[in-house]
């Protein structure tokens, strides 16, 4: 939707204009922003429909914001906005990716530090300067330092939300090339580890130079850095590098096996297999004292000859995989198709862009049972939460609109877990709510004990349904806040709570180690989207692939029980 990148845009003309130190502009364009964003038809639409006038009909919209929306409209660019980022050193806008400054700090950082990349801010840590910065101070210049490291380790590996579609569009390509039988993503792609370092294709074709060909000629690649007869690396537009293998079809599962890694995993087999009297590699599975080749065409097989039962592309991280695997005692993993329904989501009431019949028709339309509606509340006011009365409207507009509707509608809210443990609406409101779901959104720097203390006693609340994004990390971006898990999970255990798997690549909040200690205080999950728009709804495969890199079964995950389960779990 074109609201959605009007509104980018505007977000960071705002931030500009605060870092130029213009007065009302960034509130302006802020909450032109945030309307765009709530507008549940496109401006596109509206263009065409009504022309320049009816998008200044739009509230917090006038004259001049207007003209900007349809040049984007017309052109894909707001030529003042081109104008206004060349005025700025290119390395500034950089320093807005770091947790913990804001545009403000960032330009206090350029005026009286001459700061304008991530390099400059460096030297200003290790000259200890920011500390003697009015407003900043000790704690700032940790903070600072601590959101600077996070954010160079981010810079070496992709987040795999990013990459996932990237890697999509390349098999795609090569799909397509005349010859080609096979083509996957290997490496930690297909293991769908959190953050990718590089990505890996392997193809199996009868005619590897066209794929050469094709593959380092994408429109996408920036810089070949390698190409050979059957293995070539770019450099993408992005910065992403890619390899790609073409292979012999006799061995493609040996290679598909050894390049999903991960490496210890791959020892660990091949440790198996000496001791089997074979020998493994990329070319197969061969008789250690003839050289015979055994197995290799399929990966199934290759576990099957060491005595393995087959182990998903997830679960190959030597963290006990192989174990179980000898001893038939692999979990059988939850898959995308289990999920029914999606029990996090926001409409435009809230954060969301879209509107709650949006929302359940988009839901339904991906064949779900049932989805429920958890809009923000009253405290988390930059998501524009529901205060009681509009929570209570809300649930009335559900329980009309359920009629229209083939899936289930839930009630629900996402609840702020307060600094004091308790939640943001009172019982007799959290009472009306089929779903419950308590989110830290706050206090992010709180101390440990302090934050645990305050988890806890939400947990003890006894409306609450779902613990959201259990640990507040950001995938590349934010560490999870400091808290006891283990004591935790005891008390969700101990009351019954649903721990959440939030399926947003930007959070996959509980992370796989997080599910895999849960798992062990017979905790349940949700996998939620989170999802913010009717599009988002689909990030729920991160959430699925997540769980099962912590070894989750469908029955350990409410969201894939049937409505009328679901219904008898809640109560
Ligand atoms: P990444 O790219 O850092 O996200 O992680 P991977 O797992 O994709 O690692 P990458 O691209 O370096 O290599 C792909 C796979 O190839 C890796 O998972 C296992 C295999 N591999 C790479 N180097 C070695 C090695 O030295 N020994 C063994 N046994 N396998 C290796
Ligand atoms: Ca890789
Ligand atoms: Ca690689
Ligand atoms: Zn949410």
């Amino acid at each position: 939707m074109l609201n959605t990148e009007i509104a980018k845009i505007f977000y960071d003309v705002a931030d500009i204009f605060e870092m130029l130190g213009v007065a009302w502009k960034p509130i302006a364009y802020r909450k032109a922003a945030r309307q765009l964003e709530s507008l549940s038809k496109d401006v596109k639409d509206i263009y065409e429909d009504g022309g320049l006038e009816s998008i200044q009909e739009i509230p917090s919209i006038g004259e001049g914001l207007a003209k900007k929306i349809v040049q984007y409209i017309e052109t894909g660019k707001i030529l003042e906005f081109e104008k206004l980022k060349a005025k700025l050193p290119k390395g500034l806008a950089k320093l807005l990716e770091i947790e913990s400054i804001g545009p403000k700090r960032a330009a206090i950082l350029y005026r009286k530090l001459k700061i304008k990349s991530v390099e400059d801010l460096k030297n200003a840590i290790e000259k200890n300067k920011i500390v003697k910065l009015a407003g900043f101070g000790q704690k700032s210049q940790q903070n600072i330092t601590a959101g600077l490291d996070i954010f160079q380790k981010g810079k070496e590996r992709f987040s795999l939300g990013e990459v996932i579609p990237i890697a999509n569009e390349i098999i795609s390509i090569i799909k397509k090339v005349p010859g080609v039988e096979q083509a996957i993503p290997a490496g930690s792609v297909r293991r769908w580890k959190e953050t990718v370092g590089d990505l890996d294709i392997l193809v199996i074709s009868k005619h590897a130079e066209r794929v050469m060909d094709i593959f380092t000629k994408m429109p996408s690649v920036k810089r070949v850095l390698a190409k050979g007869k059957t293995k070539s690396t770019v450099i993408l537009k992005d910065g992403l590098q890619a390899d790609i293998r073409v292979l012999e079809k006799k061995s493609f599962g040996a290679a598909l096996n050894y390049f999903t890694g991960n490496v210890d995993h791959n020892v660990a087999l091949r440790r198996i297999a000496i001791e089997k009297g074979y020998k493994l590699s990329e070319y197969g599975l061969f008789n250690r004292k003839t050289n015979k080749f055994t197995a290799g065409r399929t990966e199934e097989e290759l576990y099957k000859k060491l005595g393995l039962s087959y182990i998903e592309p997830e679960m190959r991280e030597n963290r006990g995989e192989i174990a179980a695997a000898m001893a038939g005692k692999l979990p059988k993993l939850i898959k995308l198709n289990d999920i029914r329904g999606d029990l996090h989501t926001h409409t435009q009431q809230s954060d969301g862009t879209n509107t709650i019949e949006q929302m359940a028709q988009a839901a339904q339309n991906l064949g779900y049972e049932y989805v429920c509606v958890s809009d923000h509340s009253k405290t988390t006011a930059i998501a524009h939460g529901l205060d009681i009365e509009q929570v209570n409207k809300q649930i009335l507009e559900i329980k009309k609109l359920q009629n229209k509707f083939k899936i289930k509608i839930l009630t629900g809210s996402e609840v702020d877990i307060l600094g004091s443990g308790e939640l943001d609406f009172p019982d007799d409101v959290l009472k009306k709510l089929d779903i419950v779901i308590g989110s830290v959104h706050s206090g992010f720097k709180s101390p440990g004990e302090k934050m645990t203390v305050r988890i806890a006693a939400a947990l003890q609340n006894k409306y609450l349904t779902i613990l959201g994004h259990p640990t507040g990390r950001l995938v590349n971006k934010r560490n999870p806040y400091e808290v006891d898990l283990k004591k935790i999970f005891d008390v969700a255990a101990q009351n019954k709570k649903i721990v959440e798997i939030s399926a947003h690549p930007s959070r996959l909040d509980l992370k796989d180690e997080h599910i895999l200690l849960a798992r062990q205080y017979g905790l349940k999950f949700a996998i939620n989207s989170d999802a913010h728009s009717t599009e988002q709804l689909k990030l729920m495969q991160f959430g699925a692939h997540n769980a099962r890199r912590g070894w989750l079964e469908a029955n350990d995950v409410i969201n894939t029980y049937k409505f009328s389960e679901l219904k008898k779990f809640l109560h």
